[in-house]
């Protein structure tokens, strides 16, 4: 457990020397709508040191289908926000198969090498996602058909190109990418390397991932591992095997795309506490609470105060764990988020309006990093 003190304050009671738990209270349910919010009242600045707070960089995949630009390189608003927010960057898209490497011979890294850029200019770490997955391949890998040896120099020599690009500069990888169902079997049939190659390939990605970049930490990531579950339990046995066979796996993350139709994992943290007791470090890497939106479109204030303190609850999960020092939403502004492209009827589910606009969730992450930063 971290030794977390909060304020005075806020718990009188105790003796501020002992170490407390947070516990989330009631998120506060303001709303910061006014335009002109201070500039330098942000979640990186409230954060306690060496905590990172991040957000998915949004292009690719769903954005170009969308009528706008490329937000990440378009949006100056966008850009500005996104720089003064967070300490951490994770590339939405930009660094899966289909957009890094489009044709067998030919890699795309114009755009995972601005946001590293932008991320180095802005005193930010990266989280690189993903090498290993079922989803996001390019054609000509999937119909590709490639025999076992092609396929292994293929992903071995992807891993070592892109992880080795950014040697030095990706705080975290992705490496294995929802390799699980919901039962907690290996997805054989729809992850091409585990068909066709075997469990064993998933070793081999963390260790060529390793050579490539040895200081970046390796992880498996997955939705739907929030609590215990047959899931979640499907990864700490694969994990723990795997350490005993000292493959370099170093971190587990839950993604946490939630939705208020399904109540609050309140398991997380005592989940997290688990994967942390083997040794690992934990995230989380992809929040967001998505809802069912009423006919106006525009959501109630009690739906806001629960998603913010869905918000607030994950946070104070990550926070309460010792090694889960990464904590990234994925996207800040409903105006590039995925959720309503992908889940008719329902939205809203990032902490800030179109207009960038701060809702009770944003100023809920917020109070609990300040609160968390005070010892
Ligand atoms: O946010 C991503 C969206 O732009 C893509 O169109 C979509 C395609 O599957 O992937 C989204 O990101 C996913 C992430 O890579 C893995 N976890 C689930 C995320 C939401 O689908």
């Amino acid at each position: 457990m971290k030794p977390t003190r909060l304020a005075a304050a806020a718990f009188a009671a105790v003796a501020l020397s002992v170490p407390l738990t947070l516990v989330a209270s009631a998120a506060p349910v303001v709303d910061d709508r006014s335009p002109g919010h201070a500039k330098k009242d942000t979640l990186r600045r409230a954060a306690p040191k060496g905590f990172h707070i991040g957000t998915a960089v949004a292009g690719g995949g769903h954005h170009e289908s969308q009528p706008y630009p490329d937000p990440f390189t378009s949006d100056r608003e966008y850009r500005r926000v996104l720089a003064a927010e967070f300490s951490s960057v994770s590339a939405e898209n930009q660094m899966k198969w289909e957009y890094i490497h489009p044709e067998r011979d030919r890699y795309n890294f114009g755009m995972a090498d601005r946001i590293v850029r932008f991320a180095k200019q802005n005193r930010q770490v990266v989280r690189g996602h993903t090498l290993l997955w079922h989803s996001q391949n390019p054609a000509w890998l999937e119909e590709g058909d490639f025999t076992a040896d092609e396929l292994r120099s293929i992903l071995r020599d992807h891993i070592k190109r892109v992880v080795g690009r950014y040697r030095g500069d990706i705080q975290q990888w992705d490496v294995a990418n929802e390799i699980f169902t919901e039962t907690g079997e290996l997805r054989t049939s729809e992850n091409i390397w585990i068909r066709e190659l075997g469990p064993g390939i998933i070793a081999d990605a963390f260790r060529w991932a390793h050579e490539a970049d040895p200081k970046a930490k390796l992880f498996f990531n997955d939705y739907g591992v929030e609590g215990v579950n047959a899931k979640s339990d499907a990864y700490l046995a694969l994990i723990a095997q795997l350490r005993a066979q000292r493959v370099p796996v170093h971190g587990f993350s839950a993604q946490a795309h939630l939705s208020t139709r399904y109540g609050f994992p309140g398991d997380l943290q005592a989940n997290l506490e688990r994967f942390a007791a083997l040794g690992l470090e934990t995230a989380i890497t992809e929040l967001d609470v998505r809802m069912d939106l009423p006919e106006s479109g525009v959501p109630t204030d009690a739906q806001l105060a629960q998603q913010a303190d869905y918000y607030n609850r994950t946070l104070t999960a990550c926070l309460n764990v010792d090694g889960c020092d990464s904590f990234t939403i994925w996207g800040f502004t409903d105006k590039y988020s995925w959720v309503p492209v992908f889940f008719e009827g329902e939205g809203a589910a990032t902490v800030m309006w179109e207009d960038f606009s701060r809702k009770p969730a944003y100023s809920a992450l917020r109070s609990t990093l300040a609160s968390a930063s005070r010892r």
